[in-house]
């Protein structure tokens, strides 16, 4: 017991002690990251707090009540059978725990479905976030431009993403930025995320969903207000239009290079709204799931 409790004591030391540089979950860059990871802190510490208590009470049980030399263990210990002030103790203090831990969460559920409040006079960049085995679609309607597989946004200003799937559900996750949401298909969901710091940080599927789960990766772009405004000039202006017919064989199962173009693919297909889009995508550039289930087993 005593070894199990200091490898698990030394475990928990050696994660928080590393600097929590290979937890980026734990090293947040922006609001949203920022407020879940007080909650998950708030609700270790109070978790640990339980734990020393109950092992405490347990270690005193133990040695107050153990067998001694001389006494008969054969005879019951005789105690009452009802005492009123254990009886609410022991319910009290779950009820308070409950509510310890509900409360901050549901505050926090409610708030972060608002923009976060340290940017509340700037308006949001709405990014269409479109998940398709295996490859990610950003879609930037004021902008009229898209990429795929990479993004880049502004700091300090909140993004509004809006997340579906062309086909197979994932689920949009940027680590340092905040938790994960999830895409679907025929639905629109949605994620306000802030990066309070320029930087390039990793983003990826969440979601299992076959074969290229592994590299359906993506690198976010955090940049300054004007770097950002430059870059979008440079696609708007640079960049080749994403016809329906290249969007149609993009559309196909496998993975896509990083890619960018001057319009969107807002243009012809809503997702949120023709769920079965992607089935007549494949018909007309003559793919057969069925065949590539066979061959590639
Ligand atoms: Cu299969």
């Amino acid at each position: 017991m005593k070894l199990f409790k200091s490898l698990f004591l030394s475990s928990m030391l050696m994660t928080f002690l590393s600097g929590c540089s290979s937890l980026p979950v734990l090293d947040p860059k922006g609001p949203v990251g920022e407020a879940q990871k007080d909650l998950i802190f708030w609700s270790i510490a109070l978790m640990l707090i339980i734990v020393a208590v109950v092992f405490a009470l347990f270690t005193f049980i133990v040695v107050k009540y153990r067998e001694r030399p001389g006494q008969d263990s054969d005879e019951p210990i005789l105690v009452d059978d009802h005492n009123k002030w254990l009886e609410i103790t022991w319910t009290g203090i779950p009820v308070i725990i409950v509510i310890l831990l509900a409360v901050p969460t549901v505050k926090t559920i409610y708030e972060l479905e608002e923009p976060p409040q340290s940017s509340e006079d700037k308006e949001p960049l709405v990014i269409h976030a479109t998940s398709a085995d295996w490859k990610w679609f950003f879609s930037y309607p004021e902008q009229g431009i898209e990429t795929v597989n990479y993004l880049h946004i502004p700091e300090d200003r909140p993004i509004q993403f809006k997340l579906v799937s062309a086909d197979s559900m994932a689920a949009l996750w940027i680590p340092r930025l905040g938790g994960q949401e999830y895409n679907m298909s025929g639905m629109m969901t949605q994620l306000y995320l802030q990066a309070d710091e320029t930087g390039v940080y990793n983003g990826r599927n969440a979601n299992f969903n076959g074969e290229g789960f592994a590299e359906m990766q993506f690198k976010v772009y955090a940049q300054t207000e004007e770097e950002f405004g430059d870059w979008v000039e440079d696609v708007q202006t640079e960049a080749p239009k994403l016809t329906q017919d290249e969007y149609d064989h993009l559309l196909v199962p496998g993975h896509t290079e990083v890619q960018e173009f001057s319009n969107t693919h807002l243009d012809y297909v809503n997702h949120a709204q023709q769920a079965d889009y992607v089935l007549e995508a494949w018909e007309r550039v003559g793919y057969d799931p069925e065949e590539d289930e066979s061959s590639s087993h």
